[in-house]
């Protein structure tokens, strides 16, 4: 057990949606919270990110800071998402090593497996056969990183830990329609097609593919349960259980909405994986399970999208 009361915890992306998250639910918890703005923190930058642990001295890190994005941003700048993603890695747990810190969380992806991994996917089929090539450059670097928590355990004896979060969607997600993933962008394209009036909406690739979908506090809520429960070799998937395809995803976020056109296929966008289901038998066993089913979270992600709409159009005025 892990106790977080009267601890110094860096979040290292707290302004990203799961860092964010975890900053919410981090506030509910008697300790201290750290954060660097990116403009105060390059954590690409190895001599700053080493400043910057040396001199705020967390007890311990959660290292939500990435660069994100959908299966098309994914696939169009491969450079940029290994590269960054492999540097803030090394950076982050290399610095905790040398501060010292006692306990950290690296937070990796689903994408670490393969593309036909067996489905639910356990733990052990990591690097069993050929990744996605969409999300490849994105999947090596995650990978990377949660060795590096095996390597820094095995050869120094630090208690880091990693976690693999599937599909992730809540307040704070990136709505942009070329970036984002595929939940926002839903939400976002059924909301103006319903108020243009609107006959269709276009969605990427068959709507096949069958992905599995978190609510970021859920996530957050694992992640903390993690940190005070957890210490071993070996990442943990952390998941739903449940996938639905992207075809019923559109028409639950439809229903939602109320968007009641046509779902036309862009068949010239990528499917990407044709399933990602995680296995959750070990963080289940571990004592976390979610809370927050798909329309619920839905309804919840629709909200923070109109009420960031709403800011967005107040800052403007
Ligand atoms: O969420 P998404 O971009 O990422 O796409 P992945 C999931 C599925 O939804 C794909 C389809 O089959 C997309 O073709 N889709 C349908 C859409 N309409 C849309 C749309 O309007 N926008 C988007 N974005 N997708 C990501 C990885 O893979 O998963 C990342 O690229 C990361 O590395 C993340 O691991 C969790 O699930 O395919």
């Amino acid at each position: 057990m892990f106790a977080l009361r009267d601890k110094r915890i860096w979040v290292a992306g707290h302004r990203g949606m799961v860092g964010s998250a975890l900053v919410r639910r981090l506030e509910r918890e008697a300790c201290t919270v750290l954060t660097a703005s990116h403009a105060e923190l390059d954590l690409r930058d190895q001599a700053a990110t080493r400043a910057f642990v040396l001199a705020n001295r967390p007890d311990a890190v959660i290292l939500a800071a990435a660069t994100v994005g959908g299966i098309l941003a994914n696939d169009s700048f491969p450079a940029h998402f290994l590269y960054n993603n492999m540097m803030i890695a090394a950076n982050v747990v290399h610095a905790a090593y040398e501060a010292g810190v006692s306990k950290l969380l690296y937070l990796g992806s689903s994408c670490i497996y393969p593309k036909f991994a067996p489905q639910p996917i356990p733990e052990a089929a990591l690097l069993t056969g050929e990744l996605e090539p969409t999300n490849q450059w994105y999947a090596i670097a995650k990978i990377a990183g949660l060795k590096l928590t095996e390597a820094y355990r095995r050869q120094y004896g630090c208690d880091f830990i990693a976690a693999m979060p599937t599909n992730l969607y809540g307040r704070g997600d990136n709505f942009d329609l070329a970036a984002g993933h595929v939940l926002p962008a839903l939400l976002r394209k059924a909301h103006e097609a319903k108020l243009a009036g609107a006959a269709e909406i276009v969605i990427w690739g068959t709507g096949t593919p069958r992905r599995e979908f978190l609510h970021v506090d859920d996530c957050a809520e694992a992640c903390i349960h993690l940190m005070q429960h957890y210490s071993d070799f070996g990442h943990v998937n952390v998941g739903s259980g449940e996938d639905v395809t992207i075809l019923e995803l559109t028409e639950r976020v439809c229903a939602v909405v109320g968007f009641k056109g046509r779902i036309v296929n862009d068949l010239s966008k990528p499917d990407g994986t044709p399933r990602k289901l995680m296995a959750a038998d070990k963080i289940r066993a571990l004592g976390w399970g979610p809370r927050i089913g798909l329309d619920d979270g839905i309804r919840d992600a629709y909200h923070w999208f109109q009420h960031d709409l709403s800011q967005a159009a107040r800052g403007a005025a």
